[in-house]
């Protein structure tokens, strides 16, 4: 158990990790399960282009959604993609700054503009005043994000959608499995995307998919995705290849089949970082339950440097040098990134006073009990010694062992 500064890999003591332990680890699956589903698609030739491997995945993950139609992708940025465009969206879309680039990117590169709103402090989702008070004659839809699998408060949205004659979008790349009073992730707005990228709860190597109780949008998404070759009257921007393989769908099943163990693991994951940080003053473990039932792929932590004395990226510098990889899920806010810098936008505080604060710690079937117990041990120590240790990174002079920032 580390207790001095001086136990801290940073300042030269040995890290508590051998071996890395990283956010964004995949699951564990049956292997024989993927085989033999690979086996399956080699022996029907049969590799891509809606083969029933493909099939099985978006009836699986329609039903998870509780809607009837899924079409699955390469990806969720693929996916967001082809909904805005199928939808026929133009001018502005209204979403969280509180997200992966690969929202609002999404949609800047097929021409549409990224307006951003500012996000409900205790959710860290959209807040639905602040959408309604960035909605202007050139918007055509409001792109929730179900944050850390926290479903959006989807029914004030809605209010302001129809108010203002908009659809209603959400990015559900974290939200697999997810609800709130009932109603799950997917079914929420009038299309939801999933991802299913290697880092997420269930993977396909890569891949997403696109859900939706309107049959024609469906229908336009999926004539889309496959260059638009069976859309009634084309469309003028042809259409794009975003389909997902029959080697991504064998391992999105197989991975669909591990999805309540994994989810059962990552709730005890999240329960046990619970108790492990529980006393420990301007350190809180994010509670999800609160929100809804969570999937538990991210366990995210926020620093309070008020209280600790140290900020988020010192913390995250401390934990890198013990092997335990971090991430700052999501920080700075998609307003401060490239190519949105610097652009007019609404004053959003509780997006930047979250960016500053949220890390998101190792989960997921690779990490243990143990694991977690050492985790929480930095933790500790950083909170405990947070001003101590913040002088002594911006004065090295009493140090007397060999700084080892940076190294992982
Ligand atoms: N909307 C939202 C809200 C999203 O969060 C995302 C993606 C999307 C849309 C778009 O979905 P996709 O188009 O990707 O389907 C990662 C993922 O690449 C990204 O999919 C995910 N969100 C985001 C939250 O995390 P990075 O830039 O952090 O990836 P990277 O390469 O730094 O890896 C993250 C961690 O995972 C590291 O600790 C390494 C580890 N890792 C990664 C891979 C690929 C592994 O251990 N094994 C692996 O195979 O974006």
């Amino acid at each position: 158990m580390k207790s001095a500064l001086s136990d801290l890999a940073f300042f030269g003591g040995p890290a508590a990790f051998d071996q890395p332990l990283l956010v964004g680890r995949p699951n564990r699956i049956d292997r024989a399960k993927l085989f033999e589903r690979l086996g399956r698609a080699l022996d029907g030739q049969w590799l891509s282009n809606g083969g029933p491997l493909v099939r099985e995945f978006e009836q699986r993950v329609a039903g998870l959604a509780g809607v009837r139609h899924a079409v699955a992708t390469c990806n969720a940025t693929a996916g967001l993609q082809l909904l805005a465009h199928a939808a026929g969206l133009t001018g502005e879309v209204i979403m969280p700054s509180m997200t992966f680039a690969a929202t609002p990117h999404a949609m800047r590169w097929i021409g549409l503009t990224p307006v951003f709103a500012d996000v409900d402090p205790d959710t860290g989702n959209l807040d639905p005043e602040q959408v309604a008070a960035a909605v202007t004659p050139r918007t055509s839809a409001v792109l929730g994000v179900h944050l850390w699998g926290r479903p959006c408060a989807a029914d004030q949205l809605r209010k302001v959608a129809d108010e203002h004659g908009l659809r209603l979008f959400f990015d559900a790349a974290h939200a697999l499995g997810c609800a709130v009073d009932g109603r799950p992730a997917g079914s929420l707005g009038d299309a939801e995307v999933f991802s299913f990228h290697a880092t997420k709860a269930v993977n396909a190597f890569e891949g997403g998919a696109v859900v939706t109780d309107d049959g024609d949008l469906a229908a336009r998404i999926r004539a889309l995705h496959n260059f638009g070759i069976d859309l009634p009257g084309g469309s003028p921007a042809g259409g794009t290849n975003a389909k997902m393989s029959e080697a991504a769908a064998a391992m999105g099943l197989t991975s669909l089949d591990a999805f309540p163990e994994v989810t059962a693991r990552n709730r005890g994951n999240h329960a046990a970082y619970r108790a492990q940080l529980a006393d420990i003053p301007g350190v809180l473990v994010a509670d999800h339950d609160r929100h809804g039932v969570n999937n538990h792929q991210y366990v995210i932590v926020e620093i309070d440097e008020d209280t600790t004395g140290i900020h988020r990226d010192l913390v995250l510098d401390v934990l890198r040098a013990e092997g335990i990889h971090a991430r700052a899920y999501f920080s700075p806010g998609c307003h401060q990134l490239e190519p949105y810098r610097g652009r007019t936008h609404a004053p959003l505080p509780h997006t930047e006073r979250l960016a500053e604060r949220v890390l998101s710690l190792p989960t997921g079937t690779a990490v243990g009990d143990d694991d977690i117990r050492r985790v929480g041990d930095v933790l500790r120590l950083c909170a405990a010694k947070g001003h101590e240790l913040t002088a002594r990174h911006h004065d090295p002079a009493p140090q007397t062992s060999t700084p080892t920032i940076g190294r992982s």
